[in-house]
Formats: structure tokens, sequence, C-alpha cells
């Protein structure tokens, strides 16, 4: 799954594709290096970002979806919060509805999750993101977060959204310290074991840069996020969504390629 952040903020790529053609060049580059989903925001959830009205958020990745619809473009996901954004992107010709709330931020939002037939990601997410690094804290963050899931997939279904439409993702750092991060990244496997198919977003976060001080910019966290995709990989998880996809699958298609190898 491939990043088009169309906001003037987001951490890693805020500001670089304001504009339509801008827009639509950077999605045609994801889509060359061989993205199988394109994943489009029009607000930032970056710790400390101001949030967006929704008919600012509309304009951003409206124009954008409804261009790339009518291309032989792959599945578009619509990376919002809100639930008049992810109607107005369905209808533009989005059929995945990302929720970094994972269906929480509004009453309505898993009846219109129902309603639009879409699929959604339900991500975990420990706070709001204005707050959520302040003091993040667990008992035990793995089974914290698979209890929240496996609870937000049951609250998604009794509103009528069909399991089969239903992915979930423990939602790298939002609202987690290097310590949560990392043992959720060691344990992706009790994530993948709850049954539905994991979404994994490690690329260009903070805490590669806590690991490495040397990227402290998030472009030149690339090798580190491709060390968290192959550990997703290995877990069993069905998707990872980065901004660095030519790299990404350079590196899956060598670990994949590995993996055939071997003998039984
Ligand atoms: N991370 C970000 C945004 N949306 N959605 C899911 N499902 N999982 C994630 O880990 C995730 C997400 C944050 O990254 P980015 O979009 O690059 O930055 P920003 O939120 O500042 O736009």
């Amino acid at each position: 799954m491939g990043v088009l952040n169309l906001t003037p903020d987001s951490f890693s790529d805020g500001g670089r594709y304001e504009g339509l053609e801008p827009a639509l060049a950077q999605a045609r580059r994801l889509i060359g290096q061989g993205a199988d989903i394109l994943d489009i925001g029009g607000e930032s959830t970056r710790p400390g970002a101001s949030p967006v009205p929704a008919e600012a958020e509309i304009g951003r990745v409206v124009p954008v979806i409804t261009a790339l619809a009518a291309e032989a473009a792959p599945p578009l996901s619509v990376d919002t919060m809100k639930p008049q954004v992810a109607r107005a992107a369905v209808a533009a010709g989005a059929t995945i509805w990302n929720d970094v709330t994972a269906l929480s931020h509004a009453p309505d939002s898993a009846d219109v999750a129902a309603e639009l037939g879409c699929q959604v990601v339900l991500m975990h997410m420990q706070g709001e993101p204005r707050t959520m690094q302040a003091t993040p804290h667990y008992e035990d963050v793995t089974a914290e977060v698979c209890a929240f899931l496996v609870d937000r997939a049951a609250a998604a279904m009794a509103a009528g959204v069909a399991r089969e439409k239903i992915w979930l993702d423990p939602g790298i750092g939002f609202g987690k310290s290097l310590d949560h991060n990392l043992a959720l990244l060691a344990h992706l496997d009790a994530v993948c074991a709850l049954g539905f198919p994991v979404l994994l977003g490690a690329s260009r976060k903070r805490f590669i840069a806590a690991i490495h001080p040397g990227a402290e910019a998030p472009d030149a966290r690339a090798p580190g996020s491709i060390a968290a995709a192959l550990a997703g990989a290995q877990a069993g998880v069905a998707a990872v969504r980065v901004h660095d996809v030519g790299e990404t699958i350079q590196a899956l298609d060598v670990w994949s390629a590995i993996k055939a190898a071997r003998r039984p």
C-alpha cells in the first residue's frame, strides 16, 4: 500500500503533493513502482497535528480519487476518521476506508461503513493524535492492542460490516513508546492470529530514529522502514503501508525468493 498524503503538514511528505497535478504525478509514480493499493489522506495524524474540517478534507482527496478512479489505478483507500469524507471518497471511487480511530470518531461511523459496503481498516490508537505521545501506558501492549482490535471488529460486524471486509492494524506510533512499538513489531504474529488480514504501517516513523539516531529526517528512514516491513512479512501481515514503494517491494521480493528456496 503506497502512501499519498495530500496534506500541508504530514510528518514525512507534507506539502509535497498539493494540487491535482503533483498528486497525480506521485500517484502514478507509486503505481509504476508496483503499489497494489494507494492510501490517500487529506488530514495528518502526526502528534500535534491540527484537525481539518470535513469540507476541506473532501476538497483535498476527492478530486484525486475521481481522477485516479478514471484511470487503470489499483484499489484506492481513503485515510480518514470522518464518515462524511469516507462517504464522498467511496462515491468518487475509493473501495477501502482506512480509519485510524477504528470507526470510533463519530457515533455513526460503523453504520456508514456498513452502508458503504467498502473494506475497512480498523487501527489501534491510544488517546488522540494531538496528545497521544505524551504518556502512553500499557500493562501488556500486544494483549491490549489485540483485545481492542477484536472489540472494534465485533462492533463493526454488529453494525453490519461483513467479516470479510475487515482489516486490522496495530497502529505503530499511535500512542506508543519505542518499547511499545518494538513489542508490537516483535509479536505481530499475535495480531495476525486474530483471523483478519493485517495492515502494518511503520514507514518512516519516529521510532526508527530513536533506534538509529542518524535517521532524524523522515526520508532518511527507508532502510529502517524496510526492516519493519520484513518483520511484518515474516509474521504474516497481508499488506504494508509505505512511502518507499519500489525499495520495499525489492526487499520483499528478495525475502520471498529466499523463503521459497528453502528445502521443506
Ligand atoms: N499511519 C499514518 C497514517 N495513517 N493508517 C493506518 N492504517 N496505519 C498507520 O500506521 C498509519 C495510517 C501516519 O503516517 P503518514 O500518513 O505518513 O503521516 P501523517 O499522518 O502525518 O499524514
